[in-house]
């Protein structure tokens, strides 16, 4: 079998997922009776310690309706310009949800206070009103970069100052509390709603959770029916993110150390890469030639990858990608690099 390092959203579901699945309670999810999607989003709200979550088929859809749900057509939301909402959503946001992007230029993924401060909008008649602010933890385009409890509560108090909804795209937070060491709701605390993926390193076939307070889940439910996500009997995908959570959640360590090890050995095959900012399971790094041509010459190897630029190559561990994988991946590279 290939090793796949494209991305952590192609792991396969365990053994312990496809069995959870085959026996999940279930029931119609928009009439709110499907108990295993029940228990999933009080787990996800629990974990993160908000009042309420929201089972959604994908981290998009997370992020989608969390922007229809604290915005009104024809405000602004503030980001950095790497984020995965602004690079990814193919302008959802603009195009579904009828809200600009303010994007401003950060560093390793993360703005700073005074940037978001500065950039919301004062009362005129020209400008549109600055409704929301988002950030993005771990930072995906900025190879997996970690903003910190105090940065977020920086960032937060900031935003909130200004009246601003804080929405985070944790799309990968339990690979930014790993890294940090602490829990996941010491992350959300400042924030003030979140989506987190369960399909990423998580490994759960599909779905994602946005959590937040009460009436911000009740509102951000009704939008996802409308953009055609009420999934009825999800329960069967629910109980794959219960087993997510419950277990896949405690061993990213390893998926950090693997990558950790690949990076420094890329690092001294002379790839150009930044070691500082492989902080969890997403290196990306430089080739001296083409991208495209690298990733192809890993493909015949057994080998799968992205470019993502034209000297840029993006590697991603996940559970499927052992010690031993890293081994054969660094020989490898060592063959093309050298
Ligand atoms: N990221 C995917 C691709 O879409 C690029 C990947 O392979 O990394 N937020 C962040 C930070 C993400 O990295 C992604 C997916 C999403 C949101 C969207 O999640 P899905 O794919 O579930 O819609």
């Amino acid at each position: 079998m290939a090793i796949d390092l494209r991305s952590d959203t192609v792991t396969q579901p365990t053994e312990e997922m496809r069995r959870a699945m085959a026996g999940a309670p279930v029931g119609d999810d928009v009439y709110g009776e499907d108990p295993s999607v029940r228990e999933l989003e009080e787990r996800g709200a629990e974990l993160t310690g908000k009042e309420a979550g929201l089972f959604v088929a994908s981290g998009t859809m997370g992020n989608l309706v969390a922007v229809l749900a604290a915005t009104n057509k024809g405000d602004e939301i503030i980001m950095e310009d790497q984020m995965h909402m602004f690079w990814y959503k193919v302008a959802g946001i603009a195009a579904l949800a009828g809200v600009q992007i303010r994007a401003l230029p950060g560093r390793r993924g993360a703005l700073t206070p005074d940037q978001v401060a500065a950039a919301v909008r004062a009362e005129d008649i020209h400008f549109p009103p600055t409704r929301m602010f988002c950030m993005e933890n771990t930072h995906n385009r900025a190879g997996g970069t970690v903003q910190s409890v105090q940065q977020m509560q920086a960032l937060a108090g900031a935003a909130r100052q200004a009246g601003l909804w804080v929405h985070t795209d944790g799309a990968r937070i339990f690979n930014a509390a790993t890294y940090l060491g602490v829990e996941a709701r010491e992350l959300a605390r400042h924030t003030d709603s979140m989506m987190f993926c369960l399909s990423k390193g998580l490994a759960a076939p599909a779905g994602s959770l946005l959590v937040g307070p009460r009436d911000f889940i009740a509102r951000a439910r009704k939008y996802r029916k409308m953009v055609g996500g009420g999934m009825r009997q999800a329960g069967v995908l629910a109980a794959a993110g219960l087993v997510a959570l419950d277990k896949m959640r405690l061993r990213l360590a390893e998926d950090h150390a693997n990558a950790r090890r690949l990076a420094e050995g890329l690092a001294v095959l002379g790839a150009e890469l930044d070691l500082d900012t492989v902080q969890t399971n997403i290196i990306r790094f430089n080739v001296p030639g083409s991208a495209a041509g690298f990733v192809r010459d890993l493909r015949v190897r057994g080998i799968l990858a992205n470019a993502q630029g034209a000297h840029s190559v993006r590697f991603v561990t996940h559970y499927q990608v052992s010690a031993q994988d890293v081994d054969t991946v660094l020989k490898a590279c060592r063959e093309l690099l050298g």
